[in-house]
């Protein structure tokens, strides 16, 4: 199901493994994105209030992992990191992306401002959430690493600067956890975490609600793009199947033309001709000399090539230039499509009134250079355009009941 419509639609490969996550129904989903080693997992462990996630003072998180806290998933993703990163890097937060109904996107105070990957990304994640109606919270971490107040006050300056309005939600882990383990309430109020906590149970609440958006856009989106590739690809059949009917009604009416003109050449000539001398047998002692029988032949025989190269020279141009391969002999001299249809020679007046001066005889002509028409290598490459066009038509329809199909049972 997910196959058929990615394959017709690969550029939507990602929002289909989105669907098919809101499709699962699952808890809502938060994860975090930065830079390594800006506090991520402390992060998350101070959240749900569990060890769950690895912490360490070096590149630690590597793969994605997971731990259900209170009807939420809680996702940790290794650190954004182009010069170490991994392809599992990548995978694992491509994942993270495709997972989360909300990011925190967390990036260390004792680093001031933002890098440019970081601004990218920001941006990029500001930019779904419009579309996706997915949250993004940013986190300035680690706030106790900065000497005082007035470096906190730069560093709030500096971001506010690169993004202005941003809600900060500035945090400090080591002091939340300080004040925990010490009972201090002051304290825990001033780690921040208390505060982010209930904006992110604020997200939380709005997540069932985005996910109705972003299902009924999601399946909008992809359902219109089908229809569209759809209506394109019927267009492009219609127009190859148009190419050719009307190719085969040109090669028709040429043809006809072409039989009807050499036709009525021989009629004439026949016409014009005197007695019969073709059935009179030579002699032996006419082996070398001239006779009217061999005149005779000799001039029906011309008639014929006359006629034969006249049909040969418009089935060229029309791109029947020899026989289909499977057709062909080891007498190479005898694949041409004319010895086929008319044979290798003509000597009597009643053979060419048979092949050229009767409705059958023209018929079978039309008929039989038609057939070699159709397996020209042209009308061959046409036929087999067709067929793919039927194909991919084919392949849109199934996506688009295939859609139609996984929205029924959304
Ligand atoms: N002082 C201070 N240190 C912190 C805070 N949060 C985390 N750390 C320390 O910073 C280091 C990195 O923390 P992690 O949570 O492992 O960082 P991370 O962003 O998950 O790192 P990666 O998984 O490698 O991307 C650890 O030594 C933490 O103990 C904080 O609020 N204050
Ligand atoms: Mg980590």
């Amino acid at each position: 199901m997910f196959g058929e419509i990615v394959a017709v639609l690969p550029a939507r490969a990602d929002d289909m493994a989105r669907l098919a996550i809101l499709l699962a129904q699952g808890e809502p989903i938060v994860t975090v994105i930065g830079k390594y080693n800006h506090g991520k997992s402390r992060l998350l462990n101070e959240l749900i209030g569990q060890d769950a996630f690895a912490v360490a003072d070096r590149r630690e998180t590597v793969t994605l992992s997971d731990s259900v806290h209170r009807g939420v998933r809680w996702l940790d993703a290794p650190g954004l990191d182009a010069d170490v990163g991994t392809e599992d890097d990548r995978h694992a937060l491509h994942a993270a992306w495709l997972h989360a109904d909300i990011r925190l996107f967390v990036h260390a105070a004792k680093e001031g401002e933002l890098d440019a990957k970081e601004l990218a990304l920001l941006s990029e994640l500001y930019a779904d959430d419009a579309r996706s109606q997915r949250q993004t919270v940013f986190v300035l971490s680690q706030v106790d690493q900065l000497a005082d107040d007035a470096e906190l006050h730069k560093v709030r300056n500096a971001i506010d600067t690169q993004w202005p309005g941003v809600a900060l939600n500035e945090v400090s882990s080591t002091r939340y956890r300080k004040g925990r383990d010490e009972g201090k309430a002051l304290m825990l109020e001033k780690s921040g975490m208390p505060s982010l906590r209930a904006g992110i149970d604020a997200a939380l609440a709005r997540v069932p609600q985005a996910r109705t958006h972003e299902k009924a856009l999601l399946f909008g989106e992809i359902r219109e793009e089908l229809a569209a590739l759809l209506a394109a690809r019927e267009k492009e059949l219609e127009a190859l199947r148009d190419t050719q009917r009307q190719q085969r009604l040109s090669f028709d009416r040429g043809l006809a033309k072409v039989i009807e003109k050499v036709s009525g050449d021989i009629e004439t000539m026949l016409n014009a001709l005197g007695t019969d001398h073709a059935s009179v047998p030579d002699t032996a002692k006419d082996a070398y000399g001239i006779t009217a029988g061999k005149l005779e032949r000799a001039h029906i025989q011309i008639a014929y090539s006359r006629a034969c190269i006249e049909i040969d020279g418009y089935l060229a141009g029309q791109g029947v230039i020899g026989l289909p391969s499977e057709q062909e002999t080891v007498a190479r001299a005898l694949n041409t499509v004319m010895i086929a249809v008319m044979g290798v020679s003509v000597k009597f007046r009643k053979d060419l009134r048979r092949m050229f001066c009767t409705a059958a005889g023209r018929e079978r002509m039309q008929r039989e250079f038609t057939h070699y028409y159709e397996l020209s290598n042209d009308r061959k490459a046409l036929t087999a355009r067709i067929g793919r066009s039927e194909s991919a038509v084919d392949a849109s329809k199934n996506a688009s009941a295939s859609l139609n199909a996984m929205e029924g049972r959304a």
